[in-house]
């Protein structure tokens, strides 16, 4: 199980639209497990702070030797402070347990006017937690009061950038501005200036967007992200965030955390992106263990009039690890009867079970993953809808779709025909062990050839090294298919199979 872990060290916000609140919805949007230090209370709501009070410095401390002793973090955010005496203890911490990413979000006063850091505070924080930030994401009064000197031109954004990277933050991110309809992020990780833009969203429920973008970033950075794409990743997951709000209390709603998943428009380039990054190699995808791997192809005329659950069963019996059910006519209610049936034939033998085309019947119908081509869905698409667990195979005919499968997230590859074939009307001629060997070098998934591959055939395709076979009218249409099975297994065995 691969899950990041992220620790944010902020204040409570009781109305649950902006500080630790916001941190642990952001990071549980983002595909990270979130843990929490506390470092003040707020009575807030939508209309603003009515009263906060801060945990005590020994407390925090307390709070932090618990999480990092046990748990750990791939990433740290800091958001609201509170006072120096509780900074202090913070950076001793942090310089202590050596975390390998720091966001520091410099929150020092609401956008309702209360304070959230005490003066000295300021200065603390300048001092002492600065030097040891990845990051830093003040708005323009943050920086300001962070820099010395108020940002009032365009030209003073370079200026403030390069102070606060001085101070040493590697990578600076001045947040908020506002111009030509573009709400606009001023990037400085001190080799170049950009500006991150996208679309402003009118909206007034703006609670809690500097929180969720810096915990949105370090989520990202647990993942493992470069800066450059965790900062862009951060700043699409608050923007589908504003673009999907919600009117929750009197004053001020929060941006929505749950874009990605609720109302969940996967129509939306952003939240799809979002909702694909969030499930990228995450959680407790099944392996394609046991390679070489002979892939059987259940559907379609030559398995006309048989029952698909007792095909799969003499292949899983036979050695078959993966079984892929490819019927391109039927409805969709059979097919998912038809799918659930093979599915627990082939969990009984410990072999994966996934669905041709169809995401739809392969989520109904409990499968391992799908296999899809150049017409079906998106990789991500599929990811998007499947969620982190699941197998996605692509068919790849030449090294541009081998390589864009790849980059799209596939598990596996399908390349082929390798050999000429009748079970299906193809885009290209056979390609032979030739381009397979060449795919096979280029990228760092299994790739499982297919077309008219036979026991005979097989042992150049293993020498090209690809990670096994996939295999229809061979096996379905033998008089014998029990006996192919096995000269197969015999063939992949001299490969490795079993051992
Ligand atoms: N994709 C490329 S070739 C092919 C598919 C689905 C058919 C493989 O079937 P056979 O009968 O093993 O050649
Ligand atoms: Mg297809």
């Amino acid at each position: 199980m691969i899950v990041r872990k992220a620790l944010t060290i902020a204040g409570s916000d009781s109305g649950g639209g902006a500080g630790i609140q916001a941190d642990l919805k952001t990071f549980a949007a983002m595909g990270v497990y979130g843990s929490s230090v506390i470092t003040a209370i707020t009575a807030q709501n939508t209309l603003g702070v009515l009263k906060s009070a801060g945990i005590s410095a020994t407390l925090v401390g307390e709070q932090l030797d618990a999480v990092l002793s046990d748990i750990g973090a791939d990433a740290i955010k800091t958001g609201m402070l509170y006072d120096d005496d509780i900074i202090e203890v913070i950076t001793n911490r942090l310089n202590f347990y050596q975390i390998p990413s720091l966001v520091v979000d410099p929150v020092m006063i609401s956008t309702s006017g209360d304070t959230l850091l005490n003066y000295s505070g300021v200065n603390t924080l300048r001092e002492m937690l600065l030097p040891m930030a990845d990051f830093i994401t003040p708005n323009i009064d943050e920086a300001s009061a962070l820099c010395g000197f108020n940002i009032e031109k365009e030209r003073d954004l370079n200026k403030a950038a390069r102070e606060l990277h001085h101070l040493g933050a590697d990578f600076v991110i001045i947040t908020g501005i506002q111009r030509d309809k573009q709400s606009i992020d001023f990037c400085y990780d001190g080799y170049e200036f950009r500006e991150l833009k996208v679309p402003f969203i009118d909206t007034l429920n703006t609670h809690g967007t500097g929180c969720s973008f810096s915990a949105a970033l370090t989520a990202c950075m647990a993942r493992g992200a470069s800066p450059w794409s965790a900062v862009t990743m951060a700043k699409q997951y608050v923007t589908s965030g504003l673009r999907y709000t919600y009117q929750v209390g009197k004053g001020r709603g929060p941006l929505n955390h749950m874009a990605s998943f609720f109302p969940g428009n996967l129509g939306d380039m952003n939240i799809l992106e979002t909702r694909t990054d969030a499930f990228r190699d995450w959680g407790n995808k099944p392996e394609l263990n046991h390679l070489p791997l002979l892939n059987v192809i259940i559907g379609g005329p030559l398995c006309n009039g048989k029952d698909y659950a007792e095909l799969a069963r003499l292949a899983v019996k036979n050695g078959v690890r993966l079984i892929q059910f490819r019927e391109k006519e039927g409805d969709t209610r059979e097919l998912v009867e038809t799918a659930r049936k093979m599915c627990s034939v082939c969990h009984e033998y410990g072999a994966l079970f996934v669905v041709n085309d169809r995401v739809d019947v392969a989520v109904a119908s409990g499968a391992d993953g799908v296999h899809i081509g150049q017409d079906d869905l998106t990789p991500q698409m599929a990811r998007a809808l499947l969620g982190p667990e699941k197998i996605i195979g692509v068919s790849a005919v030449n090294m541009a779709e081998a390589e864009a499968a790849v980059e799209a997230g596939a598990d596996y590859l399908g390349v082929g025909p390798v050999y000429p074939t009748v079970s299906k009307e193809c885009r290209v001629d056979a390609c032979g062990s030739g381009l397979l060997a060449e795919i096979v070098a280029r990228v760092n998934i299994p790739v499982v050839a297919i077309g008219g591959i036979t026991p005979e055939n097989t042992l150049p395709i293993l020498k090209a090294g690809a990670s096994g076979v996939a295999v229809i009218s061979s096996i379905l249409g033998a008089p014998d298919p029990a006996q192919v099975l096995r000269q197969f297994m015999t063939v992949l065995t001299q490969f490795g199979y079993g051992s």
